[in-house]
């Protein structure tokens, strides 16, 4: 018995265990349910006690020496496996730390779906001078249209201000480039406005101008109807009412179907179910003779419409002001999101 024990702890400390395979049949070998050391115990219980004095010790040496080969190995493997994992020559894991400000997410989004219909993206400064601002758009001095907007004047001679739409990126963009144009204009505007929820001295726009021969206003309602139903879902339904924009004519506005589910769709539709999203027409032969474009030959049409307004609609956002203070509870919220 004692000769047993004694090779057996010689064969444990000569194992090579390398692998986990090894370890689970070193495992079932020694420490299994009719493994070596069960069996040894087994024998020893039936020793007269005399004897068990002697090898109990040798025993118990036996069977610390084969869990502690087991637990070695398994250390060895976790110590291993970090070794590998940790390589400080890596760079460190990419963490995600901004997100897209709701603004030029929905910019994004209106500005490819007009992409994929051929416009391209026509930006331009934006403190301006009188003419590209406002008499280009046959809003001459005095025109009734001029009191309609407050503007932030910057000097009165040479004449500087700070622009109120972004049409003028399109009469600059008409100056240079002659039809067929399809351009979209996403930009900052800004209106000597007192700032409240609804309303603030900045804000975003995009308008957009096509101007080629024979289009008419059947186009322009195909266009907006393309574009308000991959915003807003196929389903949706809209509907054009006559206006007046100094800068196009025939003018209209387009309202979207937002329905009547909830207390906030009475409010924000004042009880009729519709919301005014935008504004349209087919442009001025004034306009398009002030940048020098034929206009027996060509027709347009162009629309315009504010960023917050749909971002708000989209994401339920109730003031205006949220979307200036960069308030990182509020930005937090569109990390996900999109
Ligand atoms: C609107 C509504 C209707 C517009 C017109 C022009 C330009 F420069 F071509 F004359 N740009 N944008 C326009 C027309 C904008 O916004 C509500």
């Amino acid at each position: 018995m004692k000769e047993k024990i004694n090779k057996y702890i010689n064969d444990v400390n000569n194992i090579v265990i390398s692998n986990l395979e090894e370890a689970n049949s070193f495992k079932n070998q020694y420490l299994g349910k009719k493994g070596i050391l069960n069996q040894v115990f087994f024998e020893f219980k039936q020793l007269p006690g005399l004897e068990k004095k002697e090898l109990g010790q040798l025993l118990n040496q036996l069977k610390t020496l084969a869990f502690s080969k087991l637990e070695g190995v398994k250390n060895n493997q976790k110590s291993s496996k970090h070794k590998a994992l940790i390589d400080v020559t890596l760079p460190s894991n990419y963490e995600k730390i901004g997100a897209t400000h709701p603004l030029s997410k929905v910019k994004e989004n209106i500005v490819d779906i007009f992409k994929k219909v051929g416009f391209s993206v026509a930006q331009e400064r934006e403190i301006e001078d009188d003419w590209h601002n406002f008499s280009a758009l046959n809003m001459p001095q005095n025109h009734p249209a001029r009191d309609m907007q407050d503007t932030f004047f910057i000097d009165l001679n040479p004449d500087k201000l700070l622009r109120t739409h972004t049409s003028s990126v399109q009469i600059r963009h008409m100056d240079i480039h002659k039809p067929p144009i399809r351009i979209i204009s996403p930009g900052r505007v800004y209106r000597k406005e007192d700032i409240s929820a609804r309303a603030h001295c900045i804000f975003h726009q995009i308008e957009g101008l096509y101007i080629d021969q024979n289009v008419s206003f059947s186009d322009l309602k195909a266009m907006i109807n393309y574009f308000l139903k991959s915003l807003f879902g196929k389903d949706l339904k809209t509907r054009f009412r006559p206006s007046f924009f100094p800068f196009t004519e025939p003018s209209a506005e387009v309202d979207i179907y937002w329905g009547l589910e909830s207390e906030s769709d009475y409010r924000i539709t004042k009880g009729t179910g519709w919301l005014e999203i935008m504004g349209c027409g087919m442009i001025d032969p004034n306009v398009l003779k002030n940048v020098n474009i034929d206009s027996e030959k060509f027709s347009g049409f162009a629309f315009g419409l504010g960023i917050e307004r749909i971002a708000m609609l989209l994401y339920q956002i109730d003031d205006l002001r949220l979307f200036f203070e960069n308030d990182i509870r509020f930005l937090k919220q569109f990390q996900k999101a999109f």
